[in-house]
């Protein structure tokens, strides 16, 4: 079992380098070797319980996203198809349990250090028996997208296209409350909360997963320590059996396996918050700014998410014929607007019309829009383009928005349909 509460790695390993798969990807040296064995190992065969249908970007870090064919086919996204990503391999101590069962962990055991009137041990009884609260949000990989970049200059890592996203329903302890509840109260000077799980890099120069958050964010008013996936102990790929969620945040501020909780001055120096998973703060043209050059002070975190729509229906795999049809898809941002409009083309921009936007189930949860349009006879350019009441809009242009690690791609969607 991975209890680790006598010396945290937080303070064994500051500063770390983002360790594994990540980092032999990024300097090109992924070995032919390694691909030839992803395309023969299934979704099923890496995490029991996955359909096999699962497009596998990395088969030792159980990466997948989901095709969108059957993410359209539910409203809260099912574990046995919901995108997964990790950063350590499944081996050794760090071992994750590759399963989309419940883990069996009665050991587990959260920490809330630092910066707090009474460091303390938080046991999952103690938290079960707080007051739960539910919110849905959509879960996206920061990554997601990043294939759409390499228009402009392909980028490592993990070619996902739109399928590391889905919409999930969490439940369990509001933060806010849990720290009022608890007794805990940060002090002042505790600017930043820093969250991490129990998996672990494999070698001691690797940073941890460790993630940074600002007291004062209001996002930190809808965060929780979830307990529950779509209504079930969170399964143990997906983070349980405690999980930090703060609905709307792209995935990477979503910290599985959740075991520590640390109130500081400073935000984490691991390299998953200080270099890995950022956003420069200007516009990047690659060969400018490169994959390690991102610091805390010309780079920015990737927090909420970006506004983003995606066409549902029609794909190019339903080979719909001539004629009307209706155009459906899905939007979202942080929630911390509301998505006032989706525009929909059907001739590659042209002309635009204002698609329906049915309400949401939560200001984080996929908004669903439809619309009509005809079909001709020949290649289609359908498009979708969502924006909200701050103005927040996709570029028409998503390479705009390169970046040398490929994050938060916005770009106006765009499906290709040939009649
Ligand atoms: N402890 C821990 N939490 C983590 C990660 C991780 O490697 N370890 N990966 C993050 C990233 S980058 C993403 S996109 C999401 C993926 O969540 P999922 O696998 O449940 O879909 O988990 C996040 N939380
Ligand atoms: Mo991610």
């Amino acid at each position: 079992m991975h209890k680790r509460t006598s010396q945290h790695p937080i303070s064994r390993r500051q500063f770390g380098v983002l360790a594994g798969t990540a980092a032999a990807m990024s300097s090109g040296m992924v070995p032919g070797i390694a691909r030839l064995a992803l395309a023969e190992e299934s979704a099923a065969q890496i995490i029991q319980g996955k359909v096999p249908e699962m497009i596998v970007h990395n088969a030792k870090l159980g990466v997948m996203e989901t095709p969108l064919v059957l993410l359209r086919q539910y409203e809260h996204t099912p574990k046995e198809i919901l995108f997964n990503r990790l950063h350590f391999a499944h081996e050794g101590a760090s071992s994750w349990e590759a399963t989309t069962a419940a883990p069996e962990r009665k050991d587990w055991n959260l920490r809330v250090d630092g910066l707090v009137q009474r460091p303390r041990d938080v046991s999952l009884a103690d938290l079960a028996k707080m007051d739960q609260v539910k919110r849905v949000s959509v879960l996206q990989c920061a990554g997601n997208g990043r294939s759409f970049y390499a228009a402009k200059q392909k980028v490592a890592g993990g070619q996902w296209k739109n399928g590391g996203m889905g919409n999930v329903e969490w439940e369990g302890v509001p933060l806010r409350q849990f720290l009022a509840d608890m007794k805990l109260e940060p002090a002042a000077s505790a600017h930043w909360l820093t969250a991490e799980g129990w998996d672990h890099p494999p070698t001691p120069e690797g940073s941890d997963f460790a993630k940074s958050y600002h007291m004062a964010d209001p996002a930190l008013d809808n965060a929780i320590l979830a307990l529950k996936m779509n209504g079930e102990p969170i399964p143990a790929i997906h983070g349980g059996p405690v999980r930090l969620i703060i609905p709307g945040f792209y995935g990477n501020m979503n910290v599985k396996f959740l075991t520590y909780l640390l109130f500081a001055a400073e935000q984490s120096p691991s390299a998953f918050q200080s270099l890995g998973y950022r956003m420069p703060n200007r516009p990047v043209e690659p060969g400018q700014f490169g994959a390690n050059d991102y610091t805390i002070y010309n780079s920015v975190p990737t927090y909420g998410h970006t506004i983003k729509s995606v066409i549902f229906s029609p794909l190019p795999e339903d080979k719909p014929k001539a004629g009307a049809v209706e155009i459906k898809g899905v939007a979202f941002n942080d929630g911390m607007a509301p998505i006032t409009s989706v525009e929909i083309s059907a001739d590659g921009g042209k002309t635009w019309q204002e698609a329906e936007i049915a309400p949401p189930e939560s200001p984080w949860a996929w908004h669903h829009w439809t619309a009509k349009a005809n079909l001709a006879a020949g290649t289609n350019q359908l498009m979708s383009r969502a924006t909200d009441a701050l103005g927040r809009t996709q570029p028409i242009d998503g390479l705009a928005r390169w970046n040398p690690r490929g994050y938060e791609w916005n770009g106006v969607e765009r499906v290709e349909i040939v009649v």
